[in-house]
């Protein structure tokens, strides 16, 4: 059996309480981890604060950035390791491992590196009294410890939006991976020490949330700023613990996503895209549609076809390549789909397709396979359609107009993202100004720049991750000044 470790000052921790690890296509336990307890967690926090004061803290921008791109070619170099360590943690496709969650988390490392080598300070001449005049100008520096709280639906990926800004900007990290996903953390911490990072500058401490290692992390006096993504209950939690050190907090949470698909859309392209952003790695994607409004003369014909493009999808093996739909994350989590499932039903939906579990042989029958879902008809005011399901399942109705889906897609308390499909150049740009998200595609899902901001709305988080954005809150500014 495997077992995960801490790593710490790239020494593993062969300590702490273990938990199990579960294989979400099988529901087998597929590896042990070692808990971090609030001991552990102290080390960790003391490791990168003795990392800032070491090498690392000295080190010149342009080395720095240099190991950056070295971290990104170990990843590439340890490209199938990872994408087996995702597909087994989280049950992902090995197609969606290979083509987005692992590549992208080596593009991650050489993007940031590029941003920050070219990142600019400001520079202001400043009249003064007596005529001489002063120069200001800005210096940025390390926020400091950051601590990096990260989930399970992309866990390299989503790990490394953080700690790519983060170590381009000279901090050092504490990463707490999900206590489902341990597996990519690890193997990363690997890659980086033998990439040449030094130590304590990459920590990784395993362990659940609240009462254990997250918690412990969240709360820590000795951390400076935390970077957070995964439900908005737990960010509230987290904003409460790191509220008494006034800790710097970017909380990257849930969404319930919209698309507004008009009557003149190109009706395959937003068939085809709506399928893959409601199915696609099993609905778990932050940036999944659970909502789709459809301008009522489509209607009928766009209902028809997505469910066709539902009933399509084949559950079972994640690695077999003709398998199109995973397991979702763990049984707990399909209990809760489930739940919802039957709230719909309750609450009067009409399924258009799915609502169970489908039957797979062994040794899928174990997994926590779900069946792709649709729903017609609920009130707005259903759980279903306010709540986040983060699960293979989106609801579908018909609107009226522009101003009718502006105000469909902007009731909700999240803000998170919306696709919006029309062959009317002048419609997308209208639409996508009044649409309450931090991201709109036009007519495409998922075309994500790293340099381009990524945050949400509303109750979908708190600061901002991407490009720019994220190095101005990995780093702290100073302003001086000098008389001339
Ligand atoms: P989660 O909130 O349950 O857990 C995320 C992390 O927080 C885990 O590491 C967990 O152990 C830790 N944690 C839980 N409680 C804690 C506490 N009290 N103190 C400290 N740490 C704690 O989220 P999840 O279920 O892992 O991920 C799914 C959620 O993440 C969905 O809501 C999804 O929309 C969201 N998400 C958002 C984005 C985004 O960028 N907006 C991206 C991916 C996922
Ligand atoms: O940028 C991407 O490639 C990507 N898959 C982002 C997902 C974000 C939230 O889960």
């Amino acid at each position: 059996m495997r077992r995960f470790f801490s790593v710490i000052a790239n020494e593993v921790v062969a300590d702490g309480p273990t938990f199990e690890v579960h294989n979400p296509a099988t529901g087998r336990v597929h590896a042990l981890a070692h808990e971090a307890t609030p001991a552990i967690v102290d080390r960790a926090v003391e490791a990168a604060r003795a990392a800032l004061r070491g090498p690392w803290g000295r080190m010149a921008a342009t080395a720095r950035l240099m190991l950056l791109r070295r971290i990104a070619d170990a990843i590439d170099a340890r490209f199938d390791d990872l994408v087996a360590a995702e597909v087994h943690d989280t049950g992902m496709l090995a197609g969606f491992a290979r083509r987005v969650a692992i590549p992208r988390g080596a593009e991650s490392f050489r993007v940031f590196a590029d941003l920050a080598q070219s990142s600019m300070n400001e520079c202001f001449e400043t009249p003064t009294p007596e005529g001489a005049g002063a120069l200001n100008y800005t210096l940025r520096r390390p926020a400091g410890v950051v601590a990096a709280i990260c989930p399970w639906n992309l866990p390299l990926l989503m790990l490394t939006w953080k700690v790519a800004p983060a170590l381009a900007m000279g901090n050092a990290v504490v990463v707490k991976p999900s206590e489902e996903t341990p597996g990519t953390a690890t193997l990363l911490a690997e890659l980086m020490a033998q990439a040449g990072l030094p130590a304590g500058v990459f920590n990784v401490v395993h362990g659940g949330g609240a009462g254990s290692t997250g918690a412990a992390l969240a709360s820590h006096p000795g951390v400076d700023a935390i970077t957070f993504t995964g439900e908005c209950a737990t960010g509230r939690s987290i904003r409460a613990a790191a509220a008494p050190s006034l800790n710097a907090l970017c909380c990257e949470l849930g969404g319930k996503n919209p698309a507004l698909v008009f009557a003149d859309a190109d009706l395959d392209a937003a068939v085809a895209g709506c399928a893959r952003s409601t199915f696609a790695n099993t609905g778990q994607v932050c940036l999944c549609t659970e909502r789709i409004y459809v301008e009522r003369p489509l209607f009928p014909r766009f209902i028809a076809a997505l469910t066709r493009a539902a009933r399509a999808l084949k559950a079972g093996d994640p690695f077999a390549p003709d398998t199109t739909l995973g397991p979702v994350i763990s049984a707990g989590q399909r209990a809760r789909v489930l739940e919802y499932y039957r709230q719909a039903q309750l609450d009067g939906a009409e399924v258009l397709t799915g609502g169970g579990i489908p039957e797979l042989p062994e040794p899928w029958r174990g997994g926590s396979f779900i069946e792709p879902t649709l729903w017609t008809g609920l009130p707005a005011a259903s759980r279903c359609l306010q709540d986040e399901v983060f699960g293979p399942v989106a609801h579908i109705a018909p609107f009226d107009g522009e101003e009718e889906a502006i105000a469909l897609a902007n009731e909700s308390r999240y803000g998170l993202a919306a696709t919006v499909w029309s062959r009317d150049g002048a419609r997308t740009l209208r639409v996508a100004a009044s649409l309450e998200v931090g991201t709109v595609w036009c007519n495409g899902w998922l075309i994500r720049d790293l340099r381009a901001p990524f945050a949400g709305m509303k109750q979908s988080g708190v600061g901002r991750e991407g490009g720019r954005h994220a190095l101005e809150f990995f780093s702290r500014v100073r302003n001086v000044c000098i008389q001339l």
